[in-house]
């Protein structure tokens, strides 16, 4: 049964699997809120860290998107370690609200801009949904905003201001508080699940810094907040804290 018009954006993808051992890292914010995606990237750069599939489910950068060099300078050690694991890793990644118009930053990665989400695959004979999260039920602002921002060729006319407005950003991003408790989570999963089509079984999400599930709805933990990664471990994905993480 398909709901709200869902229509077969839902059967791309299906052939793909999650994997036993694959890691889910959401909303880990860099370069700001801590180093803990640079301290990830190292330990699995090092072989300390081995992963099957590397999924990043949004806003794991701060601030990126492919408009010129200098935004990629805040982030250049996390880009170029990531760019190096992706000729040997399989890396998905659902762009998020902070992060996007990443292909080209990112060629070897399985990147999936916003009006690509939600992508299904399977994981032990279960349809999976996976989006960063402000795909559905984000309200018709949101939708104008991000066409303007991240949808049209307006944001790279930007250019001549590029330094001083990516710096006031980055210096606004950097000291914004980004971890709190939503009122009301339950019934916002409500309306983002009604969007889904009843076939699948499972929906992972980042976006709201949660680490919470709720029926069939996953909310990822967000590395900065939570500091903790999904791990695929049989039918379920334990929250490991990135300190205590050794697979
Ligand atoms: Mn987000």
């Amino acid at each position: 049964m398909m709901k709200n018009g869902a229509d077969s954006q839902f059967s791309i993808l299906n052939s793909q699997s999650i994997k036993e051992g694959a890691l889910f890292v959401a909303d880990a914010h860099y370069p700001h809120h801590g180093d803990a995606f640079l301290d990830l990237l190292k330990r699995m750069d090092r072989g300390e860290i081995t992963a099957s599939q590397l999924f990043l489910m949004g806003d794991i950068f701060d601030l990126l998107f492919d408009c010129g060099e200098y935004i990629r300078s805040f982030s250049a050690e996390a880009i170029a370690l990531l760019q190096k694991l992706s000729e040997r890793i399989e890396i998905h990644y659902f762009e998020g609200n902070h992060d996007f118009r990443l292909k080209n930053i990112f060629p070897n990665i399985n990147v999936y801009f916003r009006k690509m989400q939600p992508i299904t695959m399977q994981w032990d004979g279960r349809s999976v949904g996976l989006s960063h999260g402000d795909r559905y039920d984000a309200g018709i602002g949101y939708e104008i905003f991000t066409y303007v921002l991240r949808d049209s060729p307006l944001l790279c006319l930007l250019k001549p201001w590029e330094k001083p407005l990516l710096d006031r950003e980055m210096k606004r991003l950097g000291t914004k508080k980004i971890c709190r408790s939503y009122q009301g989570f339950e019934a916002k999963v409500r309306r983002i699940l009604s969007h889904y089509p009843d076939s699948v079984d499972l929906v992972i999400e980042g976006h709201f810094h949660q680490g919470r599930q709720i029926g069939k709805y996953i909310s990822l933990p967000s590395l900065a907040c939570q500091g903790e990664i999904g791990v695929v471990r049989g039918k379920s994905i334990d929250f490991v804290a990135l300190e205590a993480l050794r697979v």
